[in-house]
């Protein structure tokens, strides 16, 4: 979220420097606590905290230096607040994509856009006309065939660069039996679920989409992602790239460095040379 954490993304083996989500004006988000560390993962509703579009415009040049992609995560509560920021940030130069957040479940009163066909169609529409940068997609987790088909038709429309799947499995509910209290804050203690919790939800959007989506759709695979070993998992279902949520926020920077030199050796046991040998190339049980 701060230039801090940014210039500390900048300085770590993470390939490419992303951006906290942000909106039209700064926001403070929700009251704390507002995020949890659990047994097997995290549950946050951080409603949506950032120091307001203009700075991540702001910092583009100062994280130059850092010679990696700078990509900003677009969050505005409203469509004409998504094209307002987007266009005002497209002629930035050391800006090098939009994620385009359908799908924050911690903003009160806003329901998740991805989870509206007709309002995703709308916002992709009128987004894609304005950009002048690649831009891709945070999807929510889906659970059902018939909702993956009918996103998949939307964003095959669209010349979108990337999706990223999944947000968080939004509104789980974690709770203390000791002090029969839930762990967070906000929204009576409802939040969005990451870490290893979501990790097979995370696997099948991101194989499903990839069954589905235009080849030249990439998709960047997120969902407790904490090892060099879960990371080949999402590769074998189509990923091209990895983000790291939980474990970032549990180990902070240098768990790139430790998942890129895992992720490798786990390559190299494999006897593999190149991401394509094992991009997409799940096996299933046949008979
Ligand atoms: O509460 C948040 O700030 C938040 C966002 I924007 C999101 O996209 N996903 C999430 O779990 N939390």
């Amino acid at each position: 979220m701060t230039i801090d954490e940014l210039t500390s993304l900048g300085e770590s083996q993470s390939s490419v420097i992303l951006s906290k989500s942000c909106t039209l004006l700064p926001r403070e988000g929700n009251p704390e606590p507002r995020y949890c560390d659990l047994p097997h993962g995290s549950i946050n509703s951080m409603g949506l905290p950032n120091l307001g579009y203009q700075k991540y415009g702001e910092f583009a040049p100062l994280l130059k230096k850092y010679n990696k992609p700078y990509f900003v995560s677009v969050s505005g509560l409203s469509l004409a607040d998504n094209i307002k920021i987007i266009s005002d940030l497209s002629d930035i130069q050391e800006i090098a994509a939009f994620e385009l957040n359908l799908s924050c479940p911690n903003v009160i009163g806003k329901p998740q856009v991805g989870y509206d066909f007709n309002q995703t169609r709308q916002v992709l529409g009128e987004v894609m006309r304005i950009t002048k940068k690649p831009l891709g997609v945070k999807l929510p987790p889906y659970f059902d065939f018939a909702h993956f088909e009918e996103m998949a038709k939307i964003l095959n429309n669209h010349k979108i660069s990337f999706v990223s799947c999944i947000n968080s499995l939004g509104n789980g509910l974690f709770i203390d039996a000791d002090s029969e209290k839930a762990v967070i804050k906000p929204k009576g203690g409802f939040g969005g679920l990451g870490g290893e919790y979501v990790k097979p939800t995370a696997l099948a959007n991101v194989r499903k989409f990839y069954e589905l989506l235009r080849k030249d759709i990439a998709i960047i695979g997120v969902g407790g992602i904490a090892t060099g070993r879960d990371a080949f998992e999402f590769l074998l279902c189509g990923a091209s790239a990895a983000q790291v949520g939980t474990a970032y926020q549990q180990q902070g920077t240098a768990v790139f460095a430790r998942l890129e030199k895992e992720f490798a050796a786990f390559l190299e046991k494999k006897g593999c040379h190149s991401l394509d040998e094992v991009k997409g190339k799940l096996k299933t049980i046949n008979n």
